[in-house]
């Protein structure tokens, strides 16, 4: 057993569709344990912190903006091999070419080229996943 925390992101596209259920039932549904969960209104700084390392490229503006566009449910999920596993459960970036089965493949649209508007956020690895615990439950 590799027993890990990520942060898992219910993206305001999700929020706002109603989704934040059926995503947190397929977290559960997997065996993995919410350990931590808030609904909130994230503030520009928080998302600057959380997409460090997109800043400079050109969709990082956009992508705080939309953000920033509504409520969002933040949660600590704590599994084993929870990080691969819940970023496996989302599937890849883009909706249109997510596969079947999975968060983004399912219930993503990113008609209009909206690639950010793809539901869910999970952290990509140990580092990742702890640095994002730290900001968003300081
Ligand atoms: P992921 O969320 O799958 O880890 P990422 O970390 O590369 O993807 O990017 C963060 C978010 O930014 C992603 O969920 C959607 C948005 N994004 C990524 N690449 C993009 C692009 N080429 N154009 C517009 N938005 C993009
Ligand atoms: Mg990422």
């Amino acid at each position: 057993m590799t027993t890990e925390r990520t942060l898992v992101l219910v993206k305001p596209d999700g929020v706002a569709r109603g989704l934040t259920g059926q995503v947190l039932a397929r977290i559960e549904a997997k065996g993995y344990r919410l350990a931590d969960l808030r609904l909130l209104h994230a503030e520009r700084a928080v998302l600057e912190e959380h997409y460090a390392e997109h800043r400079g490229k050109p969709f990082f503006e956009p992508l705080v903006e939309f953000m920033l566009s509504g409520p969002v449910v933040a949660a600590v999920v704590e599994g084993d091999r929870v990080i691969e596993g819940f970023r496996s459960l989302a599937g890849t970036t883009e909706p249109t070419t997510a596969a079947p089965g999975t968060i983004r493949g399912d219930l993503g649209r990113d008609w209009g080229l909206k690639v950010q508007q793809n539901i869910v956020h999970g952290s990509d690895s140990p580092e990742s996943a702890e640095r994002e615990i730290g900001i968003w439950f300081a």
